[in-house]
């Protein structure tokens, strides 16, 4: 498996508000930041694309409580807890996509209401290696919706952390997407890629 120009590592929702501290924290999440900052330069040294998604949502977001929805208010658009978390450090190049300004949409993959696909095909990426939170939402829809758009997907095993709203969705999300054609690899393995 070796990284190279048609290559690119798609960064999920690494924010505060999904990390420890946060208003809908993933167990691990700013374990998940610093892992992919190492992936991130080594993307960079082999010459791959590097992007990083953010949930960007508006106050009045569907999928918050208060408006009927399944989760606390996270992740507003300027808001602090919409930030990328501090141990995420991302080198020059990196391309920020953000979801889920639409508020009646619950834009949990990277590729919705965004311009991932046509970036992905303008810089003729072909396959991509994914990883950040959470690997039972935005993470796994991301990987399905890579692998209906045609790209090859290497997930990245333990660079991924889960919201569990129920004990296993995080094992479950992953089978899912090993289904769907999603490779598996480890951070040790991608970097001595
Ligand atoms: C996410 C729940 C709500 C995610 C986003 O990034 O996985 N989860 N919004
Ligand atoms: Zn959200």
């Amino acid at each position: 498996m070796k990284i190279g120009e048609s290559d690119a590592l798609i960064i999920v929702d690494v924010q505060n508000d999904f990390c420890p501290g946060g208003s809908l924290a993933v167990e691990g999440g700013d374990e998940v930041a610093t892992k992919l900052s190492g992936v991130a330069t080594h993307f960079r040294v082999k010459g791959a694309r590097i992007f990083a998604t953010q949930d960007w949502h508006p106050e009045n977001h569907s999928s918050f409580k208060d408006n009927g929805g399944p989760w606390p208010p996270h992740c507003v658009a300027g808001s602090n807890g919409a930030e990328l978390h501090e141990n995420l450090s991302l080198p020059i190049g990196t391309s920020i996509v953000r979801k889920g300004s639409d508020p009646e949409v619950d834009a949990y993959s990277g590729f919705l209401d965004s311009n991932l696909e046509e970036q992905l095909r303008r810089t003729e990426v072909t396959r991509v290696f994914v990883g950040g939170l959470a690997t039972d939402y935005c993470v796994l829809n991301t990987v399905l919706d890579a692998r209906s758009l045609g790209f090859e997907v290497t997930l990245i095993t333990d660079a991924i952390a889960a919201v569990n709203v129920e004990k296993g969705d995080g094992d479950k999300a992953v089978e899912k997407m090993q289904s769907a054609g999603a490779e598996s690899a480890s951070v040790d393995e991608i970097k001595a890629a």
